[in-house]
């Protein structure tokens, strides 16, 4: 990010950092109210290296707008320690990230049990009231994380790559089953168009709720295919708008967001004192309830 961003961006990008680095109290003590949603969520998943950060500093570009602000978040697999594909990401976001429109981090994913950072909700929530009308989540899908990031996002864009197997890693894993939208990167590569075909295949059967989810395929050098995903994600959120129950998705978040605080504190707990795991489950499970108490300092 520019370092000649206003202020509000300056104090964003503390705030994350901060929660980044966080543990759980420390995450509760800097959640506020929680300020009305205004932001629309893009998730954009897929398998590592399949072309998610170039999508989305085109698609960044095409959605944002003087009255229209985007924030791309991208939850790095990367270990902390080596800060690798940080670096890269910002390479290839370089383009924009001078934008005075587009405000754009990488925060290194933490362990979790389905591929996302354990702390994805924490930051989403953290970004709310910061100006944005949209933020793109970049997150490496491990089968898993789509189902996650179903939740935590209203559109889900699935990118594959077209000569690795991912259509049948995918279907395998159930995963393609869930997307809203699904792209085929690199469509430059050989075997792209069989790939939307077969895919095409599977998404033509995924109508029960009156979504037909378009295949799209896209290739960094041709605008075109960036522009029908444009138009894709905005009629996804038309047709959202129109038939979500706002309340569900709000209260499906919230449970989420305490889930993962709960199960981070009970990992917080249990690291602190190895001896509670020679109890009994009963015991085990009575002596993280006592610990949980926040009245209890010695946890
Ligand atoms: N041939 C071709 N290569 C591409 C295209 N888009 C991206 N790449 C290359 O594919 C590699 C991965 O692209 P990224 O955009 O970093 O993919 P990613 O999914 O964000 O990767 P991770 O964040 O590491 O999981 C890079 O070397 C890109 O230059 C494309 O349309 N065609
Ligand atoms: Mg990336």
């Amino acid at each position: 990010m520019s370092e000649t961003s206003s202020n509000p961006r300056r104090a964003l990008s503390r705030a994350l950092s901060r929660i980044a680095n966080a543990d759980v109290a420390e995450t509760l003590a800097q959640q506020g109210a929680v300020p009305t949603p205004e932001m629309s969520r893009i998730g954009v998943t897929g398998a590592p290296g399949a072309g998610k950060s170039t999508l989305i500093a085109r698609l960044a570009k095409l959605r944002k707008g003087e009255d229209h602000k985007i924030a791309v978040l991208a939850i790095d697999p990367t270990s902390p320690v080596s800060k690798g594909s940080i670096l890269g990401d910002r390479i290839r976001m370089d383009a924009i990230a001078d934008d005075p429109n587009i405000f754009i981090r990488s925060i290194p994913s933490r362990r979790s049990h389905d591929g996302l950072a354990d702390n994805t909700a924490d930051l989403l929530a953290a970004m709310e009231g910061h100006g944005f009308d949209e933020v793109i989540l970049e997150s490496v899908g491990v089968g898993q994380a789509e189902y996650t990031i179903r939740t935590l996002v209203d559109t889900v864009v699935l990118v594959l790559l077209p000569e690795s197997g991912d259509a049948i890693q995918a279907m395998k894993a159930g995963i393609l089953e869930m997307a809203d939208i699904y792209v085929v990167s690199k469509a430059d590569l050989p075997g792209a168009e069989l790939m939307v075909a077969e895919i095409q295949q599977v998404a033509e059967r995924q109508t029960a709720d009156g979504w037909a989810p378009p295949v799209i395929s896209t290739s960094r050098n041709d605008l075109e295919g960036f522009a029908r995903l444009d138009a894709a994600i905005s009629a996804h959120a038309k047709w959202r708008k129109a038939r979500m129950d706002e309340t569900a998705t709000q209260r499906a978040r919230a449970r989420y967001q305490a889930q993962g605080l709960i199960a981070r504190r009970i990992d917080e707990i249990m690291e602190a004192d190895n001896s509670l795991l020679d109890l009994d489950p009963r015991g085990l499970f009575d002596a993280l309830i006592a610990k949980l108490n926040p009245s209890r300092r010695d946890a």
